[in-house]
């Protein structure tokens, strides 16, 4: 994606920003508490895990909007990242030298009542909430700086779009088997209320297995729920089978193939739910 927009006076050539806690006003933290409450009640039994051990391991359910140097402190201890704030999008090649170095960027701002649902740049509840608990389980946090280090490649190849579909149907809007059915993982599942029963209940949406050159090969819509979700088996398998190798060989491929269509299902596909798409077709007749 690219992301042209010019760096705030304020922020360091990194992009980064001091996150001024102390800035945040009491319905700030108040909105963040609004939205922890929401999730924390909707998400046992329907996310990995994984994602609960990390609340916990992080003490995420303390009140208010957490402060990053705390965050940082315990995940440091626990996998090696840090949590920096940003002013909100910043560019791929200054996101991917981040995540290379284990730094995860958070947006410092929270939505405000009309945006409880829905806004178009990641805020610190999506980022934090969203992103940070899975950074403290070692395979994914490894995961996150395989990433990085293979967007920083994936410029060279000009496959910067490929290795993009990959991080959204995986790190924003990936599912998990569990051996009591499937789990979400993605933090734009994860933080959306909707998305959280959508992704998983709904009849609409196609679940289908992950296979790293489908992904690569189907696009995604930035504007409303996802109409197809991709499950992984573990977070062992899906750091193994994707950045753990080279992708060059892989995006040439890919280069040769027709795109799928995001509501396609293939003869090929292992499927979990062939959706039945009525929320997408409800969506686009208005
Ligand atoms: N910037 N703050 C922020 N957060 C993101 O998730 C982000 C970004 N810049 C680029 C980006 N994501 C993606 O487009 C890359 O994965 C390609
Ligand atoms: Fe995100």
């Amino acid at each position: 994606m690219a992301h042209d927009a010019k760096r705030p006076d304020h922020a360091a050539p990194d992009w980064t920003v001091p996150q001024e806690w102390d800035h945040y006003t009491a319905a700030d933290h108040a909105m963040w508490d609004k939205l922890f409450d929401r999730q924390a009640r909707l998400l046992p039994g329907r996310v990995a895990p994984e994602f609960l051990a990390g609340l916990d391991v992080l003490r995420m359910d303390q009140p208010g909007v957490p402060r990053f140097d705390a965050l940082s402190e315990r995940l440091m201890k626990l996998t090696g990242w840090r949590v920096v704030a940003v002013p909100g999008l910043i560019p791929d090649d200054v996101f991917f030298d981040h995540l290379a170095n284990r730094r995860f960027v958070c947006g410092n701002f929270i939505r405000t009542p009309d945006q409880i649902d829905y806004l178009q740049e990641p805020d610190v509840f999506h980022d934090v909430f969203g992103h940070v608990p899975l950074l403290a389980h070692p395979v994914f946090a490894d995961y996150m700086q395989a990433y990085g280090q293979g967007g920083q490649r994936a410029g060279a190849l000009g496959a910067i779009e490929r290795l993009a579909r990959l991080y959204w149907y995986t790190v924003e809007f990936g599912l998990i088997r569990h051996n009591e059915g499937l789990r979400i993982f993605g933090a734009g599942i994860v933080s959306s209320h909707g998305e959280s029963l959508f992704a998983l209940d709904d009849p609409s949406p196609n679940r289908i297995g992950f296979d790293l050159k489908r992904v690569m090969r189907t696009g995604y819509r930035i504007d409303d729920y996802q109409q197809t979700y991709f499950v992984i088996d573990s977070f062992e398998d899906l750091l193994r089978q994707t950045l753990d190798t080279d992708l060059a060989p892989l995006y040439a491929d890919v280069e040769a193939e027709a795109d799928i269509g995001i509501a396609s299902v293939l003869p090929e596909d292992h499927v979990f739910t062939h959706g039945t798409q009525a929320y997408a077709r409800a969506q686009a007749g208005g």
